[in-house]
């Protein structure tokens, strides 16, 4: 294949993927669902802090979550110990989820029995970005164990998320300030809501249901 038709074949596959990506968005929009993405490194505890918000939601809310994963069926089966309703995608070899795998899993329910919808996506800080799901909110969690630099390294997934997570916070004390991740994200993105987490502890978690819009009942919403 020549170059240039490469090149075509690459812009008409992100075309497909964003059309049907608006598609998924507006469905969410007129049922009044919510659908969050959330993205983030290998192991900086995407998992852990959906496990934390299925705890805390299900109550409230019925959630369905999709995870994607290169293989295994882990991430799925620890977020469904809390009630919730899950499906594993595996990628094969794919390093994110698209538009066409969601809207195939969201094919298969009745969108109309659950309120609200997470896809966890595959852990890397790099091929998520490019790829829209149709989410309303784009989520990106790093952990400070990544480093200092994590944050300046990666500029455009940050620039694609509205939200930006700084998890496990009770491990600080890495020979650095995780100040300086604050930082960062705030001047890839000045409109950035950033939220220092730990999903071992639970701390965090109250606000980063806040910032994400979900209704608890009163009393129980952050302050
Ligand atoms: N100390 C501490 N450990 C955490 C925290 N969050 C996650 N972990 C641990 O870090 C490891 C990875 O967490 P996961 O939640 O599986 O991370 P993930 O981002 O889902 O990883 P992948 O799906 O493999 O990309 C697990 O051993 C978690 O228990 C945290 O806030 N503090
Ligand atoms: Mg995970």
């Amino acid at each position: 294949m020549s170059p240039e038709k490469k090149i075509t074949v690459k812009k008409q596959a992100y075309t497909v993927n964003d059309e049907l990506a608006d598609e998924i968005r507006f469905l969410m929009k007129e049922k009044k669902k919510l659908f969050f993405n959330i993205m983030g490194s290998v192991g900086a505890g995407k998992t852990l802090l959906l496990e934390n918000l299925a705890q805390r939601l299900s109550k409230y809310h019925r959630i369905f979550v999709i995870n994607g994963d290169i293989a295994t069926t882990i991430d799925s089966d620890r977020i469904a110990q809390h009630g919730v309703k899950t499906v594993q995608i595996n990628t094969g070899g794919g390093c994110h989820l698209n538009a066409n795998l969601i809207h195939k899993e969201l094919n298969k329910i009745n969108l109309d029995n659950y309120d609200i919808f997470f896809a966890e996506n595959v852990g890397n800080l790099i091929c998520p970005a490019a790829w829209d799901i149709g989410a309303q909110l784009n989520v990106v969690v790093v952990s400070i164990t990544e480093g200092e630099y994590v944050i300046k390294k990666h500029p455009i997934i940050f620039k694609n998320a509205e939200i930006a997570i700084i998890n496990k916070c009770d491990l600080d004390g890495l020979g650095f300030d995780s100040d300086i991740l604050v930082e960062d994200a705030s001047k890839i993105k000045s409109s950035m809501k950033i939220i220092r987490t730990s999903a071992k502890t639970g701390t965090g978690v109250e606000e980063l249901i806040a910032a994400l819009g979900i209704k608890v009942p009163k009393g129980e919403e952050y302050a």
